[in-house]
């Protein structure tokens, strides 16, 4: 009787035996090569021989009964969860060349807002979301009652200005009180507030009523101070003359700051522009100027403003710009800020320039 049994028990474990080794072998071509050099067995730091058979058979199980799919997913590297991005390519990929710009559209700045109220940040500020833009770029806008042009321009340059890629922001700096005009000291001011908010490498300046006809002309800066405003319809899509620099351009910080910024003593209309011109010259630099397709702007036709007449002093001021222009810039700025509103399209900056009345 004990040897019957003696007997049956050999003869269970001899096949459980032979069974463990048959599993073995078939599985073994679904094992990671890996594995076949170290056990996984030798893996897990517990080595009691029961524990091992356990942990290899559930092991082995496992395997079986994974679809093919799901073994797959398990060999594939983790999903990379912080992308790093590239720099973005000298040329945007999305620019669609000629633009279509009219002002008869009654769009109101409620309207724009909602248009670009997901893809703007507060302040009028953007980057691109997929790749690391190249150029940081503060728009400077000097202002005064003219609200129904900058509906207009936050509608037609906003697009342009991503698909630009820049990293960009809009500063509107709106000139307090009812004194004379002067467009100079607030872009001077602009500039150093738009350098308290962020590090700008680049400056472009605009007047509030142009509209690029092109998304091709790049609002960037390049090796030498650029006139971007190169083909205006009232002026026919020509330059007014050789030397004009108005309207649109834009600065480097480094170039800027060669000049000593704008001058701040063109009180009304005309000549700032060309002084700036002349600075740009006296400090050995050149202009750089997009063609006279690219080039191509439409202006909001308005009325003459008020309290900014030309005026008769500033063609004589031309005349000293090689002296005056080490004194009176960036260096010799003074105004005060009275209230910065962050707009979702823009940063709206009222600045006390200390202007005459007459
Ligand atoms: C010029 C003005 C510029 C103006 C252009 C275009 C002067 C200085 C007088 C010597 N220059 O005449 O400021 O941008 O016309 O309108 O007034």
């Amino acid at each position: 009787m004990l040897r019957k049994l003696f007997r049956a028990v050999s003869v269970f474990a001899i096949l459980s035996v032979a069974c463990f080794g048959l599993v073995l072998f078939f599985n073994k071509s679904r094992v990671s090569p890996a594995l076949h050099f170290k056990p996984y067995y030798m893996l897990t730091g517990n080595d009691t021989l029961p524990w091992m058979i356990k942990e290899r058979v559930s092991y082995l199980w496992t395997l079986e009964t994974k679809t093919p799919e799901a073994a797959q997913v398990e060999i594939q590297a983790p999903p990379a969860t912080n992308k790093t991005l590239e720099l973005c390519p000298d040329i945007p990929p999305d620019l669609v060349g000629p633009l279509h710009v009219d002002f008869d559209f009654k769009r109101t700045l409620d309207d724009v807002r909602q248009e670009f109220q997901s893809t703007l940040q507060k302040g009028g500020r953007f980057k691109p979301s997929e790749c690391i833009s190249r150029h940081k770029v503060a728009v400077i806008i000097p202002f005064r009652n003219r609200h129904e042009h900058l509906r207009h321009w936050v509608y037609y340059l906003h697009p342009v200005l991503m698909r630009q890629q820049l990293d960009y922001g809009v500063y509107v700096i709106n000139q307090a009180g009812e004194g004379v005009f002067n467009r100079a000291k607030l872009m001077n001011a602009g500039y150093k507030e738009a350098l308290k908010e962020y590090e700008y490498d680049c400056f472009v300046f605009s007047d509030i009523d142009l509209v690029p006809m092109d998304d091709r002309n790049f609002y960037r800066c390049f090796d030498n101070p650029r006139h971007l405003a190169v083909a205006m319809d009232k002026f026919n899509f020509q330059l007014p003359y050789k030397n004009y620099f108005g309207g649109v351009s834009s600065l480097s910080r480094g170039q800027f700051l060669k000049i000593n910024g704008f001058p701040n003593t063109y009180w009304g209309w005309g000549g700032e522009d060309d002084d700036i011109y002349r600075r740009i010259v006296y400090r050995g630099m050149t202009v750089s100027r997009p063609d006279l397709v690219t080039g191509k702007y439409r202006m909001i036709k308005h009325e003459r403003d008020l309290h900014n007449e030309p005026n008769p002093k500033n063609p004589d001021k031309l005349g000293r710009t090689r002296w005056t222009m080490n004194n009176d810039g960036i260096n010799s700025l003074k105004y005060t800020v009275k209230e910065i509103v962050k707009d979702i399209l823009y940063t709206f900056i009222t600045v006390d320039i200390d202007a005459p009345v007459n």
